[in-house]
């Protein structure tokens, strides 16, 4: 591989100038408020319910092409695929959702296609598209979008919500998108946006902690288990699909996940192979700022291999945890969790790199897999 030992980033955002404009000119939640301090521009983000009063400082480095790219170079990153944020398009009427999704499509591709190059072929920067996944909207809609985004060359995936068009990803309503998904071989990132229900956090001021670190990664799981549930990746099983955040809770819950599934006489014969195998046709981010965790998550994508002959699996012996570090891809989060005091380089960013190069079990060739390989392979970037 010409351009083995890159690092690739494929979990990093920005709000498109278009949509920044949108969340500027509204005044519910998602918005941007805009006001100014001091003779100096002091907006506010406001994405999630009950953001802290006033919202999040929110600046160039949500959108601006030449931002992304300095923090690129700042942490020696060479290569970027990146996704719009949350909430997406989810807030909006469907005919809205579906002319914004094909002008940011457009937008998208053009802020990758004027991104400097890296080598003679490749740009620094790709894209996953949108989708107006939202109620009411037709799935010929649907399909015309994934269509564009396919002859858009820069853009290898789509993000994706967990909510579908209203019903969720187990919605059968999906089949034909989820049907032109694998055609294409596009990417799906799949990326949670509303938690779980605020309730469970109770009543002190815990900050965005309970919703970040617990909210979202359980809102993926959810929506990871409802999918596999649904015969998804039976129906579909080249769907290429990227969880966040490492796919949550999932690994650490798959094998109770498969209990529950034998012992269930609604499900118990409904899949076609055991849950755990499920989590071997996955792909998951290395967004998971600890070695434990990443060679864990590595364990389970391995061990996966053991449920796919039909005969009872055996459950003796330790997996290979190289195999599984073939499906982990590096990525960042950036413009979310900059560092509360100015650093040269984020704290959030330098763990997760230390995190894959400290598992323990995975050699040079599986951390340089994670580091950027993986993805340069299954973005077809090489
Ligand atoms: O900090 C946050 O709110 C977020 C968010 O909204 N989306 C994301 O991907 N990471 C952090």
């Amino acid at each position: 591989m010409a351009l083995a030992g890159r690092l690739v980033d494929i979990h990093t955002h920005v709000y498109l100038p278009r949509y920044c404009s949108l969340l500027r000119s509204r005044n519910t939640v998602p918005r941007i408020l805009t006001s100014s301090h001091d003779g100096k521009p002091d907006d506010r983000l406001l994405i999630l319910d009950h953001e802290p009063s006033g919202g999040r400082p929110v600046g160039p480095q949500y959108w601006d092409r030449d931002e992304k790219i300095k923090f690129m170079d700042r942490h020696g990153i060479d290569l970027s695929v990146v996704s719009s944020a949350n909430p997406w398009l989810d807030f909006l009427p469907a005919s809205e959702a579906k002319t914004l999704a094909s002008q940011l499509n457009e937008d998208l591709e053009q802020y990758c296609s004027e991104s400097p190059q890296l080598s003679p072929s490749l740009k620094r920067l790709y894209g996953f598209g949108l989708l107006p996944l939202v109620p009411e909207i037709s799935i010929a809609a649907l399909l015309e979008t994934v269509e564009q985004i396919y002859k858009l060359s820069y853009l290898k995936g789509i993000i994706m919500g967990t909510r579908g068009i209203g019903k969720g990803l187990d919605d059968e309503a999906l089949d034909p998108v989820w049907a032109a998904l694998e055609k294409t071989g596009l990417v799906v990132f799949l990326h949670p946006h509303y938690g779980v229900d605020e309730k469970a956090w109770g009543d002190k001021d815990n900050g965005h902690v309970l919703p970040l670190a617990l909210g979202f990664p359980f809102e993926t799981t959810i929506a990871t288990t409802r999918l596999i549930l649904a015969g998804v990746l039976d129906r579909f099983p080249s769907l290429r699909i990227l969880l966040a955040h490492s796919g949550g809770a999932l690994p650490q819950l798959s094998s109770r996940l498969a209990s529950c599934i034998d012992h269930d006489p609604v499900v118990a014969s409904r899949l076609s192979h055991d849950a755990r195998w499920y989590l071997g046709k996955l792909y998951f981010d290395a967004v998971a700022y600890g070695p434990e965790e990443l060679g864990f998550v590595s364990d389970v994508i391995a061990r996966s291999a053991r449920f796919g002959s039909g005969s009872p699996a055996t459950l003796d012996k330790t997996v290979d945890r190289t195999l599984g570090s073939k499906r982990m891809l590096f990525g960042t989060d950036h413009p979310f969790f900059p560092p509360l005091q100015s650093t040269e380089k984020w704290k959030s960013v330098v763990e997760n790199l230390q995190a894959i190069d400290a598992v323990s079990g995975w050699g040079q060739a599986e951390k340089e897999g994670v580091r950027g390989d993986n993805a340069l392979s299954l973005f077809n970037l090489v």
